[in-house]
């Protein structure tokens, strides 16, 4: 379904600015109109792009981590506050059911990249959770991700932040698609001092960012170790901004993925105290200016018409935190598990003059990125492979409904939960990564009951054994591949 976005004054305001300029640009396309290639003026009427025909458009996906459904004041926190999303927001398409592909960090990304589950590329296990910093494994070379295919149409690349797909160098963003890379390679509690006792669990407190040893990393190079998290969201900004301001002139895809609000949590001195939600809020609220500050550049560089931003998270909040750790609304369960809270994201497209403001209650999924962006830019997405992906540009810009119809929900390699239309059946149980068949099947309304209370499956047994049998020719289609997360460095 899709709904009129709320109506403040500045959006009207954006409306008409947004006229005006549409107007400019379709005399000033006209005027242009003998010296465009025949490809950009095909390009221009069959996709509805508002960005001048054979202009390719930018794309930015900004990735937070562990960051809750419930963690944007637009999507009802009380205590949270996000202006930037919230203004991104009703400028954009907030979609309401936008899911990650796993309910942990290695899985969700390699999805996010390869538009595949991450089961057929050897990224999901039901022996290891993620991928650690003695991990040898990482994504595959024999994987496309979206870099590269966008690589391939001429754009430069670029990624700022968590990758967690691989740290030696022959994984790195470097190998796979992306021109440069900066940041810390896998989560920011990893590689934790031992010798120190006391953490954040039980003081209720972070520990000094000393305690974790972690890399920060300029393309394979170490920059800094341990890093001083407490400036990492302001850095990486830095130097998306700086990508981003270095290639106005040419298309380009920029990959944001903060290592906030992974615990344990650090902000710069300029938002220490700055929530009423404590740290976790602080930490939110200086991602919610990172965006800010990537919006407003693209503004100011005269991008913001030729880019499209997608801003959601990996996975549900890692609640076992307290306080720590976000919240997932109304909705079920959190990280780590396959009930709506660990899997379904904030999200939010953006790209005025072409993405559709409004609020979307329809499906889509991290999987989706590569096929839509692909579609988007005119580039050729993998055909020799299966992509379990959507192309979600009819819906972006408000030609259809989203193809996606269908969401499968994987504890570590099991497929755990089916969902179609409204209609979610749980077949395994909702946490780990080798979750044990429950001794009954349940099923859930998501429409009417996005909590996950009142169990269906009694009254539609049949409803059951058709998500059953949709779960059944998935698991049919994957094929057994080498588990990347359990080889060890030097075993
Ligand atoms: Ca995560």
């Amino acid at each position: 379904m899709y709904l009129k976005p709320p109506q403040p004054l500045d959006f009207f305001f954006f409306q008409l600015v947004g006229c005006a300029d549409k107007f400019r640009r379709m005399a000033s396309s006209f005027l242009n109109g003998l010296k465009r290639s025949a490809f950009g003026l095909a390009m221009a009427l069959g996709l509805g792009l508002s960005c001048l025909a054979g202009e390719q458009l930018n794309f930015v996906v900004i990735f937070t981590d562990d960051q809750g459904y419930g963690d944007m004041s637009c999507n009802g926190h009380p205590t949270i506050h996000t202006p930037h999303l919230d203004r991104m927001a009703y400028q954009g398409q907030k979609w309401t059911q936008f899911y990650s592909s796993a309910p942990v960090c290695t899985s969700s990304r390699a999805a996010l990249m390869t538009g595949r589950l991450p089961v057929r590329s050897g990224m999901a296990s039901s022996k290891r959770v993620v991928l650690f910093p003695d991990s040898a494994g990482g994504l595959p070379q024999s994987e496309i991700t979206v870099a590269e295919v966008l690589k391939g149409a001429g754009y430069k690349t670029a990624m700022v932040g968590k990758w967690h797909m691989g740290h030696l160098p022959k994984h790195l963003p470097i190998t796979q698609g992306f021109d440069s890379y900066y940041g810390i390679p896998y989560s920011n509690d990893m590689d934790r001092d031992p010798s120190v006792k006391g953490n954040w669990v039980t003081t209720g407190k972070s520990s000094p960012w000393s305690v974790y040893r972690v890399p920060l990393l300029r393309d394979a190079e170490e920059i800094e170790r341990p890093v001083n998290q407490s400036t990492i969201t302001r850095r990486y900004t830095q130097q998306a901004v700086k990508f981003i301001k270095n290639n106005k002139e040419n298309p380009f895809f920029l990959y944001l993925a903060h290592s906030m609000p992974h615990i344990p949590l650090y902000r710069s001195k300029k938002f220490e105290g700055k929530s009423l939600n404590g740290i976790y809020g602080d930490v939110i609220s200086e991602i919610d200016w990172s965006v800010g500050q990537v919006l407003n550049t693209l503004r100011k560089q005269k991008l913001d018409k030729k880019t499209i931003v997608l801003f959601t998270s990996d996975n549900g909040p890692w609640d076992v935190f307290k306080t720590h750790g976000g919240s997932a609304g109304l909705l079920r369960g959190a990280k780590g598990g396959t009930r709506e809270g660990g899997m379904r994201e904030p999200a939010i497209f953006w790209g005025p003059g072409n993405v559709k403001p409004g609020v979307v209650q329809e499906m889509g999924s991290t999987l989706d990125v590569l096929p839509t962006f692909a579609s988007l830019a005119g580039a050729k997405a993998p055909d020799d492979r299966v992509i379990d992906g959507h192309d979600l540009s009819d819906v972006l810009l408000n030609r259809g409904k989203s193809p996606r119809k269908v969401m499968f929900y994987f504890g570590g390699a099991q497929l755990s939960a089916v969902r179609s239309g409204n209609y979610k059946a749980q077949f395994r149980g909702e946490n780990g990564i080798n979750p044990k068949p429950l001794a009954k099947p349940e099923l859930y309304h998501l429409g009417e009951d996005p909590s996950e209370k009142y169990d269906l499956a009694a009254k539609h047994p049949e409803i059951v054994a058709r998500l059953a049998n949709l779960g059944e020719k998935l698991q049919a289609s994957v094929k057994p591949v080498p588990d990347q997360l359990v080889p060890r460095i030097g075993k």
